[in-house]
């Protein structure tokens, strides 16, 4: 009986939680970071995982910043050439129910543009993830010094040489 009546509780206690989760997004945001910029840059990646915790297709339609005037969401594809080039994905990213979407440096990421100051290490900024349906998620964005990218392991093999070009499209934004 005792046993039963403690279950009873662990039970309604799990539905509290399970409710009260309920008001949020079924969208979760796992380690979402930045890099410090130097005073120049004028525009800067954010990366995160994006989980659809829910059970119909989730779009990240676009979202804002308070630090940068605006913010894109960019794939990274690789042209005839073997170029990583930048794309905005117009209509937004989709997350399918029960999937997970990472955004990394060299792959989808989140492109702050026009940033109003320098990213300090160390420092949090606003990131707020605009749904095509339901409440806006906010996200703290942790900002990573570059010391900590360049001792990152590279996600694929590639040359220096596409690194580069990388970066140059990035700074291309600023214009
Ligand atoms: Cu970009």
């Amino acid at each position: 009986m005792k046993l039963k009546f403690s279950t009873l509780l662990a039970t309604a206690a799990c539905a509290l939680v399970l409710s009260s989760g309920m008001a949020h997004a079924e969208i979760q945001v796992s380690e979402p970071y930045t890099f410090e910029t130097a005073p120049a840059m004028k525009v800067g990646g954010a990366f995160m995982g994006i989980e659809n915790t829910g059970d119909k297709a989730e779009h990240i339609t676009g979202a804002t910043s308070s630090v940068c005037d605006h913010v894109e969401i960019h794939s990274m594809e690789q042209d005839d050439n073997g170029v990583m080039k930048m794309r905005q994905l117009k209509d937004g990213l989709e997350v399918p129910a029960g999937q997970k979407v990472e955004l990394v440096p060299q792959g989808l990421h989140i492109m702050l543009i026009g940033l109003k100051q320098p990213l300090e290490a160390g420092k949090t900024i606003d990131l707020t993830l605009d749904r095509a349906e339901g409440d806006p998620v906010k996200v703290e964005v942790t900002v990573k010094s570059r010391m900590a990218k360049s001792m990152e392991p590279p996600k694929e093999i590639m040359g220096d040489g596409n690194m580069d070009h990388m970066d140059m499209n990035h700074m291309e934004h600023a214009k």
